[in-house]
């Protein structure tokens, strides 16, 4: 992980509007490490530090991100909020919170974004968190020639681990 005032380090942003987050979105980290990525990771909340939000969404492709996930639970207007400043990519994790109604709170706050301000959302909780560091990859391996490659290894191996599974069983 890496300040995100260190500039030039990485192109992908992990913000959760909690601590109590980092147990589902240690997955999205550890899945981008798995690439060779990174990220900023940063705790920030639409609700209880809203000006530090708003200033990263506002400061976060000036600082070199190109792609930013944002994780939170319950109310989880945090992917939204920042998605609102900022012309980068972002990309939407809901979370079961401890506290909330299974997840279904935080995937409709976060999905349910008026026309114009995009929040791509993935699933609800570890599966959801991987899937946003894979989506973040394909977006950069757009211009990322050895991402590129890296990527089509990684679907190579999953094909393959299925393959066997089915094997196995014949
Ligand atoms: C959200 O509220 C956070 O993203 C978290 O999922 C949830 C509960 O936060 P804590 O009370 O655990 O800090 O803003």
């Amino acid at each position: 992980m890496v300040s995100e005032n260190k500039k030039a380090a990485t192109p992908v942003a992990v913000v959760m509007g909690s601590d109590s987050d980092m147990a589902v979105m240690k997955s999205c980290i550890g899945q981008l490490g798995s690439f060779d990525i990174s990220p900023v990771v940063r705790i920030l909340s639409a609700h209880r530090t809203p000006q530090m939000a708003a200033e990263f969404a506002q400061n976060a492709a000036g600082n070199g991100i190109k792609v930013i996930i944002a994780a939170a639970g319950m109310a989880a207007h945090l992917a939204g909020a920042i998605a609102g400043r900022t012309t980068l990519p972002v990309i939407g994790v809901p979370l079961a919170a401890k506290e909330g109604v299974g997840g279904l709170d935080a995937l409709l706050s976060t999905v349910q974004m008026p026309p114009g301000v995009p929040v791509a959302t993935v699933a609800v909780g570890k599966a959801g968190a991987k899937n946003a560091a894979i989506l973040a990859i394909q977006i950069l391996a757009l211009s990322d020639k050895i991402l590129a490659e890296k990527l089509a290894e990684f679907k190579k191996a999953q094909e393959q681990k299925v393959i066997e599974k089915d094997s196995a069983l014949q």
